[in-house]
């Protein structure tokens, strides 16, 4: 986006290919907010960050938010200070409501409980396929499938059983109205619907996917910033 007199570019955001910083394009594109975009392509064998992202944040991840003199990581936390300094109520339930409880609470649970076993899921996955001695392959298949049974499968049936109990009250997962709480669920949404089918995936689920997909600002984060789901983390 090009910088003019009356709408001066403020925010950079550092969009890493394939990754969760469609979120912040995205609300940023609801909230009708200036931005232009740093973008950054993951190694193809490692689909890791390249090192040049740690001269923003010293974790050297993706979403990071540099407004003036402020750099914001943490996907959740730059969701919250974008619609606090910019959203002019936008985005955001009333508060003292069951919505804003119930916002404050998807914030957090993406990164903090539902990411972690999709995360392990897709670490397990690729353990199964790695390239190893051909006498060690079986073991760590054996492995990567135990823990699977055992932990990582179990535990994505219970959040997929909570989010489609959820979403049969709820039309967003903060009431009525979509939210930013939606916004930060999004990314795990696109990879339950794509990695989760076989494990229970409601329609309920499913069905919000394409409503955030047909948002016309979704649409124009994603022209901008390319497509999400990558094949790693
Ligand atoms: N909890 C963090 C996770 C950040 C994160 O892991 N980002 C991924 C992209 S989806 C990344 O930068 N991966 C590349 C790497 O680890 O090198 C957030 O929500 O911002």
């Amino acid at each position: 986006m090009g910088e003019s007199c009356h709408n001066p570019v403020v925010i950079t955001v550092h969009h890493l290919d394939h990754s969760r910083s469609q979120r912040v394009l995205w609300i940023l594109e609801e909230l009708g907010v200036p931005y232009e975009i740093v973008t950054y392509q993951r190694d193809p064998k490692t689909m890791l960050a390249p090192a040049s992202l740690t001269k923003v944040h010293p974790l050297g991840k993706s979403p990071v938010v540099v407004d003036g003199d402020k750099v914001i990581a943490e996907s959740g936390a730059i969701l919250e200070y974008l619609v606090e300094t910019y959203g002019e109520g936008k985005l955001v339930p009333p508060k003292g409501t069951q919505a804003y409880l119930d916002y404050r609470y998807f914030m957090h649970y993406a990164e903090g409980s539902l990411m972690p076993y999709l995360l392990l899921s897709l670490i397990f996955s690729k353990l199964k396929s790695a390239p190893a001695p051909f006498f060690v392959k079986p073991i760590m298949k054996r492995i990567s499938s135990t823990l699977m049974g055992m932990i990582v499968n179990p535990n994505m049936k219970r959040h997929l059983g909570f989010l489609a109990q959820h979403l049969e009250k709820n039309k967003w997962f903060a009431g009525d109205e979509m939210t930013a709480a939606d916004i930060q669920m999004s990314y795990a949404v696109d990879a339950l619907v794509t990695r989760a089918k076989q494990l229970g995936l409601s329609q309920k689920i499913v069905d919000l996917a394409d409503r955030m997909h047909a948002r016309p600002a979704y649409q124009r984060a994603l022209a901008k910033g390319g497509p999400v789901i990558p094949d790693a983390d």
